[in-house]
């Protein structure tokens, strides 16, 4: 059996050796799921809720112990990890109303009732990315839980050790056996499985735009279900009537946040061109002023990249020509670390312009007027998120209809909010998760006709 030794990005130092989850493993949890839901899904709807909301308590009372966990493996700032693991929680207890509001229709036919129902698909298979390891697996599996579904979730390879955590967690809930499964891994392996495995009904898969195209193509063998979440390359726009203080402050967080290895980082700033040198004198304190540093320590606002391979994959976007207009600090010594850099200017067809770099690199390039900015925004294959600054309540709606993407926010940088539908236009993905909504895209809609007659 193989294994793979975590390491703390900030330190460089091994964590904990996590053995690999084996094809017949994977079959075997597979099945064992399989054989929960047959109870899951007839657990009364208020005892189901009452479950869910026992596990986010759980999570809640171990949220210290689950952060200090993200720090060590993944290298997030205990700040960031700590509101990381608050959101689990949120996110559990969001969905643990779901169970008693999950109604279906009565629909008016001639000759009898009409009656729909919302059943469970079945298992669901669950590949997340090594991002954002603890808000990404909770958004797919509270709303698969809710609706009756069991889960059997892959974590990334490099950072398992909060999710396998958490399925601990779901036990000492009272979570039925096998109702939610973590089997750390490698996804050609376990992930590719659990794809391949006829009695997975539906996959929720968070990742590279390229490994999502090679899911689709095994779902389509089995129709199976699928949501992805993908990459993104979005668009922070900035008009001259925007509070420029504001935006060129907030601006470093909107892309540098979890180092800019953030699927909605606002990698591509475009600023009117009148207010172009403005914006960048400010912009210049505010990349300088980002808390780059031990991640375990309160305060720090940016820690390293995940490994020594994306660290390298990010600077290969600013080679030694790189027209670099300034930098943040970073620390020296083991690490994984990359400095906040901004870039400009840059032509339209630089890679880093083009490609979603996942690192701390953002270009600023001018736009002429709204049409051109709308334009350079949408000039990518993806369309995950985006920020719009302005003071004309007219222009922020025109320009949030324009611009082909799944989550804008006006005169701020929110994305993700677990109440609010969350997900890509384009190649940044395909259905939504999250949202008053999310629970309906775990169920099969039942269309039932009882005859009067
Ligand atoms: P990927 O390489 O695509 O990996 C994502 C997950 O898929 C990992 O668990 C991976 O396992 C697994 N996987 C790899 N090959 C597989 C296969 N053939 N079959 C099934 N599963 C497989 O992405 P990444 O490098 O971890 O993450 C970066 C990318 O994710 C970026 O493009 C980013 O934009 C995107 N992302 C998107 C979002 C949203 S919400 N749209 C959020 C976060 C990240 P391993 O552990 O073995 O690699």
């Amino acid at each position: 059996m193989t294994s793979y030794t975590v390491i703390n990005p900030a330190t460089e130092q091994p964590v904990r050796q996590i053995e690999h989850t084996t094809v017949e493993q994977t079959d075997a949890a597979i099945e064992r799921a399989a054989r929960a839901e047959e109870s899951w899904r007839n657990v009364g709807p208020s005892d189901r809720g009452r479950l869910l909301r026992r596990f986010a308590e759980q999570v809640d009372a171990h949220s210290a112990e689950l952060a200090a966990l993200e720090t060590a493996g993944s290298g997030h700032p205990v700040g960031a990890a700590t509101w990381e693991a608050g959101q689990v929680r949120d996110v559990l207890m969001y969905y643990a109303a779901a169970p008693e509001r999950l109604t279906g229709k009565q629909i008016p036919v001639p000759g009898g009732l009409d009656v729909t129902f919302h059943e469970p698909l079945g298992v669901v298979g669950l590949i997340v990315p090594w991002n954002f390891p603890m808000p990404i697996l909770s958004w797919g599996l509270a709303p698969a839980l809710a609706a009756g579904c069991t889960v059997v979730a892959k974590p990334a390879e490099m950072t398992p050790l909060t999710a396998i955590r958490i399925a601990e967690l779901a036990l000492e809930a009272g979570l039925p056996e096998g109702v939610f499964q973590v089997l750390p891994g490698k996804g050609s392996v376990v992930g590719q499985r659990l794809v391949d495995h006829p009695l997975v009904r539906k996959i929720v898969f968070t990742g590279s735009t390229e490994v999502g195209q090679q899911i689709m193509t095994g779902c389509a063998r089995h129709i199976k279900r699928l949501t992805l979440e993908l990459g993104g390359k979005s668009a922070n726009i900035v008009f001259a009537d925007a509070d420029i203080e504001k935006a060129a402050a907030t601006a470093p967080y909107a892309v540098f946040d979890n180092a800019g290895q953030d699927c909605c980082a606002r990698s591509r700033i475009l600023v009117e061109a009148s207010v172009l040198d403005k914006f960048m004198e400010l912009l210049e304190p505010a990349v300088k002023g980002v808390q780059v540093g031990d991640p375990a320590a309160a305060g720090t606002e940016m820690g390293p990249l995940i490994s020594a391979a994306h660290r390298a994959h990010v600077a290969s976007y600013v080679p030694g020509d790189a027209q670099v207009a300034f930098r943040g600090t970073a620390p020296d010594g083991p690490g994984f670390w990359y400095p906040p850099t901004v870039l400009a200017p840059v032509a339209a067809d630089a890679p880093a312009y083009t490609d979603e770099i996942f690192g701390p690199v953002v270009t600023v390039t001018p736009f002429a007027d709204e049409a051109d900015a709308i334009a350079m925004a949408n000039d990518t294959p993806y369309g995950l998120s985006g920020s719009i600054w302005t003071g004309n309540v007219g222009r922020a709606i025109r320009v949030a209809r324009g611009v082909e993407t799944g989550n804008l926010s006006v005169n701020s940088h929110s994305s993700v909010r677990y109440w609010t539908p969350f997900g890509g236009f384009k190649q940044s993905g395909l259905g939504r998760e999250l949202g008053p909504d999310a629970v309906d895209a775990f169920t099969d809609v039942k269309n039932v006709f009882i005859s009067t007659d």
